[in-house]
Formats: structure tokens, C-alpha cells, sequence
């Protein structure tokens, strides 16, 4: 069933990582900036003794990069539990300036053995469309940019792998267990991020449907349309010819996971947010499964049907799992994903 689903889509075939890889960006994100010439950290305690009953211990750290003749500096909040480690850990990109946030249980990933470094994607760049703040200041000379330049999807997905610079450094950090997360428009760049930067090597991508996990083609909710027209600025200026085109795509998003292979990648859909479309989320990780079959490093494994509420695979390298109600990044979907990285 799930084999003629998926060849009814009429999807372009997988080709090489460097194929797609480069008309990902070059049409649907923009090129990412080159790495900074200098980076450098400062870190400070978060001042609060209660912070996660004493258990673990949060600091933040400002990262400061140089390029470009210019510096430019954002915060990153992090808490590691209290011990030696190595501890795994996640890069979170997320939508809040505080590591106590509704996103982020800190004190339950912390409980489990997972450190958290998190960054706000405001503090990058600013989620409007202008490109004339924090670091595209640095890289838009008069907020004006090329058609093939990163959007502001890029800029957020170049800044988390900054956090993984930073993260390199911290000896109580474990680097074989690295994973990126994001929520919905984050888990775009959660995806992008794991695509483009292969010292993560756990990708968890929550509720993140149009130009994220889910395949385009013939997709519910959201188009390439309704995208554009809302925040064209995510995006590189390519991807626009694409409206009501999504047939004439060279490209479907499964090339960008794809680009994950032979790292684990972890798909999250919630039952009631038919914006993103949650089958396309699912059909996705069921082309990618085959994708890393053929490569030799695992796969999906699931039942041969849609998925049904409360589903979940954790058996291949690309796991997933859908769950009740709303479009929304909630614990279910945190402890899930912890299961997955915890148990490989
Ligand atoms: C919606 C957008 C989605 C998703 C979501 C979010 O408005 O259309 O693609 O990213 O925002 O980020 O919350």
C-alpha cells in the first residue's frame, strides 16, 4: 500500500547527496554562510540555586562570531545534569528567550541524562521579512540579498551549528550523541541544520510539515503557495517559482533527509495539525527508510499502512511517531524522541 502511494506522487528519484544537496539550497534555502573566521564564547551561571532542584546546572554562554570584518554575538542556555558525563546531548532551536519555557521540559530531559543547549531564533535574526537585523547585518549590506542567498531558515540552521562549535569544546558533552531538535517552522531548520552539518548525529524534526518533513507534492494544509505568501523570507528566492508548481519541482523534501543518512533522523507529527499533514510527514520517512536501505545503513521500520494515533517506530534508524491532538512541540513528543536517541 504504501509503495503505490508513494510512486502515485511521481517523485523526482534520490541521486547523489551532492546533487540534491545543492538544489536544496540553491532552490528552496539559500546557501548557507561560510563558517566564521573567529568564534569565540563567554559563559556565565544562570543565577538561580534552584534551577532544576539543583540537579543539573544552567549557564548561559554568549557566542560571539567574526566574519566578514564584523562580530556579531548571540545567547545560548544551557543545562547540563550534574556529573561527569559525557552526557548527550540537544541543540534546541526554539521560539523562546528562556530556558524555562513551554518547548524546553529542562528539568525532565535533564532527569533522563540529556543535556539541553538551547538558542532563540529572534536573537539570530529576526523572524520578519527584512534582513536587516543581528547577523544579516552582517551578511545583507543594506538588508539586500541574492536570489540563491539563505533565508532565514539558513541563518537560524548556520547559528545551531555555531552552538555545535561551542558544544565541541565542552569535554562533559558527548559527541557521538548530538542531536538537533526544533518545532514546526524549527523543525524546517532542525531538518536543514542535520542536513547541512554532520556533527549531529541525531535529527529530530517536530510538526515541521510544508518545505520541512513533509513530501510537497500533493500535500493537505499547506502549500508552496501559502507559504511563500506568508513568509517568503524563510526561503531563498528560488523556491518561489515553485507555486502551484510543485509538480514541476526538480526536488522534494525527501532529498533533504536524505542528506541525514546514515544518522539517525526522527519524524514527529501530531493527529490534529493537517497544515503540515502529517501522512506526507510519515510517506517522507518511509522514501527516506528506503533510501538508507539502499545505502546500507538501516531504515524505517513500520506497518505497511498510514499511520494511526499512537504509533510509534523506533526500531530503524529513522523513527517516528504520531500523537493525539495539536500542532504543538509537547513533552510526549520530547520523551518519545528521548526514548529513540536513548536507546541506539
Ligand atoms: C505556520 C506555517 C507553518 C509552520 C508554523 C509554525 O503558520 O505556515 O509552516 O511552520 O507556522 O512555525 O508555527
Amino acid at each position: 500500500m504504501l509503495e503505490k502511494l508513494i510512486n502515485d506522487l511521481k517523485l523526482p528519484p534520490f541521486t547523489t547527496k551532492e546533487q540534491m544537496k545543492e538544489i536544496m539550497l540553491n532552490q528552496v534555502y539559500g546557501y548557507l554562510p561560510e563558517r566564521p573566521d573567529e568564534i569565540s564564547y563567554k559563559v556565565s551561571p544562570i543565577n538561580n540555586e534552584t534551577f532544576c532542584a539543583g540537579k543539573a546546572e544552567g549557564k548561559k554562554v554568549e557566542i560571539t562570531v567574526k566574519m566578514r570584518g564584523q562580530e556579531f554575538t548571540f545567547p545560548v542556555y544551557q543545562a547540563i545534569p550534574n556529573g561527569n558525563g559525557p552526557f548527550p546531548f540537544v541543540v534546541q532551536i526554539n521560539f523562546q528567550d528562556h530556558i524555562y519555557n513551554k518547548y524546553t521540559p529542562v528539568e525532565e530531559i535533564t532527569d533522563r541524562g540529556v543535556a539541553v543547549l538551547m538558542l532563540h531564533y529572534n536573537d539570530v535574526c529576526v523572524d520578519k521579512n527584512s534582513f536587516e537585523d543581528g547577523l544579516c547585518k552582517v551578511l545583507y549590506p543594506g538588508g539586500k540579498r541574492d536570489s540563491a542567498e539563505a533565508g532565514k531558515i539558513a541563518l537560524w540552521a548556520w547559528a545551531a551549528s555555531r552552538v555545535m562549535d561551542y558544544a565541541e569544546t565542552v569535554d562533559r558533552l558527548d559527541k557521538n550523541r548530538s542531536a538537533v531538535c526544533g518545532h514546526s517552522r524549527l523543525g524546517k531548520t532542525a531538518l536543514l541544520c542535520g542536513a547541512t552539518d554532520e556533527r549531529f548525529k541525531f535529527v529530530f524534526s517536530n510538526d515541521s510539515g510544508c518545505a520541512g518533513a513533509a513530501i510537497t507534492r500533493n500535500k493537505a494544509g499547506e502549500t508552496v503557495e501559502n507559504i511563500t505568501n506568508m513568509f517568503p523570507y524563510w526561503f531563498c528566492e528560488n523556491y518561489l517559482a515553485y507555486r502551484g508548481r510543485e509538480n514541476e519541482m526538480p526536488f522534494d523534501q525527501h532529498y533533504l533527509t536524505a542528506l541525514i543518512e546514515p544518522r539517525y533522523l526522527y519524524i514527529a507529527s501530531a493527529a490534529q495539525d493537517q497544515w503540515a499533514d502529517p501522512n506526507h510527514e510519515f510517506l517522507n520517512c518511509y522514501l527516506t527508510g528506503k533510501y538508507y536501505e539502499q545505502m546500507g545503513t538501516g531504515g524505517f521500520v513500520c506497518e505497511n499502512r498510514l499511520p494511526k494515533i499512537g504509533d510509534i517506530y523506533h526500531a530503524g534508524t529513522v523513527g517516528y511517531h504520531l500523537r493525539d491532538y495539536a500542532h504543538y512541540f509537547s513533552r510526549e513528543d520530547w520523551n518519545k524522541f528521548l526514548d529513540f536517541m536513548l536507546s541506539k
